[in-house]
């Protein structure tokens, strides 16, 4: 496992039902759980030198408390999958706009492809940038984001 510096902190943050992936509507989220996604991510965090820690809450607070704890942990990148709380949140936003820690917005959907409601992200204008489409191996492509930009490659 890596030594955690200041700067190889991922934090990989969940949102509201993403408990229940791999257990409901795998025909939309898949069948890969959310504890699968966190080991497989912790692996791939040690290849690349970087430690994970991944949480999930179906509270938006939470989600503004830990975005605050990203920044003061000077982590170096948030992978975030906020859920529902994308399409609403304003205090999501307004979180991840206030610290520098690069936020790498994900979706296992296309949120753009289904209803209309979902086609408006409030994280995406405050994000570095956004991976949807690709079920859980977009958890690891944001992981790969992460490095590079760690890297000053993106
Ligand atoms: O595609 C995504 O990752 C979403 O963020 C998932 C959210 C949805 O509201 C967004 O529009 C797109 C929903 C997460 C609900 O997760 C479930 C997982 C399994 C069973 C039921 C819900």
């Amino acid at each position: 496992m890596p030594e955690q510096s200041a700067t190889n902190l991922v934090l990989v943050l969940n949102g509201p039902n993403l408990n229940l992936l791999g257990t409901r509507e795998p025909e939309i989220y898949g069948a890969t759980t959310l504890d699968d996604i966190g080991a497989m991510l912790v692996a791939e965090g040690d290849r690349l030198g970087l430690i994970v820690d991944m949480r999930q809450s179906n509270h938006e607070g939470h989600l503004v408390d830990w975005l605050h704890e990203a920044a003061g942990r000077g982590a170096c990148a948030v992978i975030l999958n906020a859920g529902a709380y994308t399409h609403t949140s304003v205090a999501l936003r307004d979180a991840i706009k206030a610290i520098s820690v690069p936020v790498i917005e994900v979706h296992l959907s296309n949120p753009a492809a289904r209803e209309s409601f979902r086609h408006r992200s409030h994280v995406s204008p405050v994000a570095k940038g956004v991976i949807q489409g690709f079920g859980a191996k977009g958890y690891a492509l944001a992981l790969d984001a992460a490095a590079a930009m760690r890297q000053g490659d993106l």
